[in-house]
């Protein structure tokens, strides 16, 4: 193995060590898919306690002389022989230097990531990469970090934060929980009162805030160069108070709800035969899809306590048939796999509460398509240890290991391998204030979430990873990132 997270697919150690104080990126033919690709192989290589990076791209300096090259170049042949996964890349690190191979520009910021991990600074000697050779290509497509920004809200420099680190771990899908009962964190063009109305307060006693459309676009933006999507969520038909908080037509009464910062789940609902309830979901879900770049938005359906099986069903057929006809592809959270699904929508797997999970086995079976979010592994809002200052226990405490050490193929008994199509980390925020609490929350796990989403199962090893990850608080500590010392690293 070597002191990647997560640990790539195929491995084989040279002898020696090739020096990389300074690095020379030379970026060859990705001027028309890519053109940014080299500053941010400058940048993430650049941070690396030890190097000196510079580029032959148009804004930097001339590569020195005695830097060492690092050639990034597109290869159709690039990464593990027989894999087709767009994202696979070759590394090849030896005395002549450092080239990187991909199929498609994203492998190639792929294999930065991992060199940026192999560099080693011994003593107060120079900085170093054991020669090695990597062919690499991911276990599961969509490796995902969903984000409650309805709770607590975080604005763009926070996930931008976010973001980078996400991709420092192949990480490629930012679920962003937009809605819910306590905030509307998403301007709706064609409902600007949402925002304006419904988005002042949060849990944790601050004054909330909103993504303007523009700072959705910078997201996205800043999201599309690190090869991560953002999948958008508005949360209906349950977990809708903000927005029968600013629209009294939703009520089966006229009268708008109260507004709410409290942390209960599960008492808000609309209501599916009122005038005002399909043009409301067609105005947010058109407008939602319109500003979202990627292929999916999210429509929630969780927690729908309060509604009849009949009722909610109707709902998931209309939010289904809204995301389809604003041309994007429908995911939902477990529970509306308890209504006929369309072929080729995804549902989340999230609750580990013990229970019957057939309807989602069926529903699998029948075509959709699953992202595994098991609670007592991944929820990484629960809190590490029964003292911790953040987060809930619901679902239990989760430490470092739990999030490690899990299957995919098990979480769900008797769901078909080949219907998985990821794994998703989720941080619910009713306890979290702060984005020094949120990094707290996310690491060291979020590391151990990609590695079980990126990693072959025979490739997985708590205790290597253990060292690999407290390599990484050198990173962390660099970057001023906060992470928890769980003690289960020597770190
Ligand atoms: C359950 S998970 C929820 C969220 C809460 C979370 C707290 C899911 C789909 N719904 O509304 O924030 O638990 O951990």
């Amino acid at each position: 193995m070597v002191a990647v997270i997560p640990q790539p697919l195929q491995v084989e150690p040279g002898d020696g060590h090739l020096p990389v104080a300074a690095l020379a990126v030379h970026a060859l033919g990705l001027e028309q898919t890519a053109p940014w690709l080299a500053d941010r192989v400058a940048e993430l290589l650049g941070a690396v306690d030890g190097v000196t990076v510079t580029h032959d791209g148009p804004a930097s300096d001339v590569a020195p002389a005695d830097a060492t090259a690092l050639v990034l170049r597109l290869d159709e042949h690039a990464g593990p022989a027989g894999s087709t996964s767009a994202e696979r890349y070759s590394l090849v690190v030896d005395a002549a230097g450092v080239t990187a191979t991909a199929a498609e520009p994203v492998g190639l910021l792929h294999a930065a990531q991992t060199l940026r991990q192999l560099v080693e600074t011994p003593g107060d000697g120079p900085a170093r990469v054991p020669h090695v050779v990597v062919h690499d290509a991911p276990r599961y497509a969509w490796r995902g970090l969903s984000l409650d920004v309805a709770r607590t809200f975080f604005g763009l420099d926070a996930l931008r934060a976010v973001i980078d680190v996400m991709a420092s771990y192949k990480l490629n899908v930012l679920h962003l929980h937009l809605t819910d009962d306590q905030g509307w964190r998403i301007e709706s063009p064609s409902r600007p009162e949402l925002a304006k109305l419904s988005s002042g307060t949060d849990t944790s006693g601050g004054t909330g805030g909103h993504l303007s459309l523009a700072e959705f676009r910078a997201l996205q933006d800043h999201a599309a160069e690190r090869f991560v999507r953002v999948v958008p969520e508005i949360d209906v038909p349950g977990h809708i108070n903000a927005a029968t908080h600013v629209y009294g037509d939703l009520m089966p009464d006229g009268v708008p709800t109260d507004a709410y910062s409290g942390i209960e789940v599960g008492f808000s609902r609309l209501t599916f035969d009122l005038p005002a309830t399909e043009p409301f979901l067609r105005d947010v879900f058109t407008d939602l899809a319109r500003a979202t770049d990627g292929e999916h938005v999210h429509f929630g359906g969780d927690e729908v306590l309060k509604m009849e099986p009949a009722e909610y069903a109707r709902f998931v057929e209309l939010c289904e048939r809204l995301v389809v006809e604003a041309g994007k592809t429908p995911v939902a959270w477990q529970e509306a796999a308890k209504a006929p699904l369309r072929p080729g929508t995804l549902v989340q797997y999230w609750d580990t509460h013990p229970m019957d999970l057939t309807y989602l086995v069926d529903a699998a079976k029948a075509g959709a398509r699953v992202i595994l979010s098991p609670a007592n592994r991944v929820y990484l809002d629960m809190k590490y240890t029964a003292d911790f200052p953040f987060g809930q226990e619901w679902a239990g405490l989760v430490e470092v290991r739990d999030s490690y050490d899990w299957e995919p193929e098990d979480a769900v008994p008797g769901l078909p391998a080949e219907t998985i199509e990821g794994v998703e980390a989720a941080v619910w925020t009713e306890r979290i204030p702060t984005p020094e609490a949120l990094f707290t929350m996310l690491l060291p796990r979020l590391s151990a979430v990609a590695e079980v989403a990126w990693t072959a199962a025979d490739r997985k090893d708590w205790d290597d990873y253990r060292r690999r990850v407290a390599r990484e608080a050198h990173a962390w500590r660099r970057a001023g990132i906060a992470f928890h010392e769980s003690p289960q690293v020597e770190w």
